[in-house]
């Protein structure tokens, strides 16, 4: 324990404290597994939320990043280069759109995103100037920006940050006839929801949601906007939790694991009509699209196509929860257990404010596996999807006698 303290006395001493981390210094990752400096060796079951989805540094992302790295890595966007258009061919053609605006982090996909909707509400829509609206759902987390906190209804996000963006306003999640009451507002450029909310603690809406959040907003001409950057790539087993339903996004927003955790990597994609509404010079940035990161992330989504990381996500995530389920069926402190795939979580019998979700984190990382707690009593588990079976159980049964030793 000693050696960590050097590492925790050093970032108290010279960063910022904006996080409360759990108690482990880690020097190193591999596929499922990560060692903290005392080379003790856990399951990943965070992948960084979710940005690690092909396991700690996957050989053929590194391969790809250190041939690139020795090459070009950026050129801006003021020149053109020999990688960007092949990735965008790429990876319009995976996922299905005409065109992708390429950005660096997840909240830099949904402010492109929400620029975009609102941009085609003034030209396509008839938006009058400076009057378009966003809907977002009760519980989303979408980044820490001005705009994203703005769109928050936690606290947590939005305190102490006013003054807000307007233009943007909140319904329940999973709640179709509360947004059909917002979408007959002809200023409704856009509603932008997650498939699953990972932040709010794993919340999967009713079958049928995302099939009638994409008939509702086709009727009432809003763009569905699908902010996958935490279900996407594979995580809850398809490659976009939008494909479980008839629900195809007009902006679809990766990030995370479009980089298989290696660099800060997303993207914005939607068809002409939408995004030729933005024209040069109204929008971008330095890293957007640069060489290395469209090398990175076309190897990145080769992994999951090649591995067939939905499958054993799909396959592995219902292992989980069937067996979490029975085994922790008589369990007084869970109260339930959610998700689909790969994303999962389970709520603690216990309130927000208690500490029970981190005591019970603090012993899984002593028994060999690493997770932690979001919003106080939900404890979020998302392993790596390249974890096999074998693993996986034995994680069950990390997982099941930590909490039972606990009641
Ligand atoms: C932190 C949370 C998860 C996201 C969705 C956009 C973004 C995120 C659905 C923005 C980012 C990260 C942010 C990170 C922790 C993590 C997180 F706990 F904060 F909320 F995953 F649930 N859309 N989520 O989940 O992407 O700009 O971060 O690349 O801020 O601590 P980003």
């Amino acid at each position: 324990m000693k050696k960590d303290n050097l590492y925790i006395e050093k970032e108290s001493k010279y960063g910022a404290h904006n996080y409360h981390p759990l108690p482990v210094v880690l020097s190193k990752g591999k596929g499922v597994f990560v060692w903290d400096v005392n080379d003790k060796k856990y399951y990943d079951f965070l992948s960084a939320y979710s940005a690690v989805n092909q396991g700690h540094c996957h050989p053929k992302i590194i391969k790809a990043l250190n041939n690139q790295a020795n090459t070009l890595t950026l050129t801006s966007r003021a020149f053109h280069n020999n990688i960007l258009g092949r990735y965008e061919e790429y990876i319009t053609n995976l996922f299905g759109y005409d065109k992708v605006l390429p950005m660096n982090t997840g909240v830099e996909g949904g402010e492109t995103a929400n620029k975009l909707a609102r941009k085609w509400g003034y030209l396509k829509k008839g938006i009058e100037e400076d009057k378009a609206r966003i809907i977002f759902a009760n519980g989303n987390f979408w980044g820490r920006t001005l705009a994203a906190i703005s769109s928050s209804d936690d606290p947590s996000s939005y305190k102490g940050f006013g003054p807000y963006m307007p233009g943007y306003s909140l319904i329940p999640y999973n709640n179709l006839d509360a947004l059909e009451d917002e979408l007959k507002d002809k200023n409704v450029a856009a509603f932008m929801v997650e498939p699953i909310q990972g932040e709010a603690g794993v919340i999967v809406p009713d079958d049928g949601y995302l099939a009638g959040v994409r008939k509702l907003c086709t009727k009432y001409n809003v763009l569905y906007i699908a902010d996958e950057v935490q279900t996407g790539i594979a995580r809850t087993g398809k490659m976009l939790a939008s494909d479980y339903e008839d629900a195809r996004p007009d902006i679809l927003i990766l990030g995370k694991a479009l980089s298989g955790g290696v660099l800060p990597i997303s993207a914005v994609l939607a068809d002409d009509a939408i995004m030729l509404c933005i024209k040069p010079g109204e929008h971008g940035s330095t890293f957007g699209g640069n060489p290395l990161a469209c090398k990175v992330a076309q190897s990145a989504l080769e992994v999951v196509i090649e591995e067939d990381l939905a499958k054993n996500a799909a396959e592995l995530g219902e292992i989980f929860r069937s067996e979490l389920s029975e085994r922790l069926s008589d369990n007084k402190l869970v109260k339930l257990i959610r998700g689909k795939g790969l994303l999962n979580a389970i709520v603690i019998n216990d309130t927000e404010e208690s500490s029970t979700a981190w005591d019970i984190c603090l012993a899984l990382r002593d028994n060999g596996l690493l997770a932690k707690p979001t919003h106080g009593n939900i404890i979020r588990f998302a392993p790596p999807l390249v974890i096999n079976k074998k693993q996986l159980l034995l994680c069950i049964d990390i997982i099941v006698n930590t909490l039972n030793t606990f009641e």
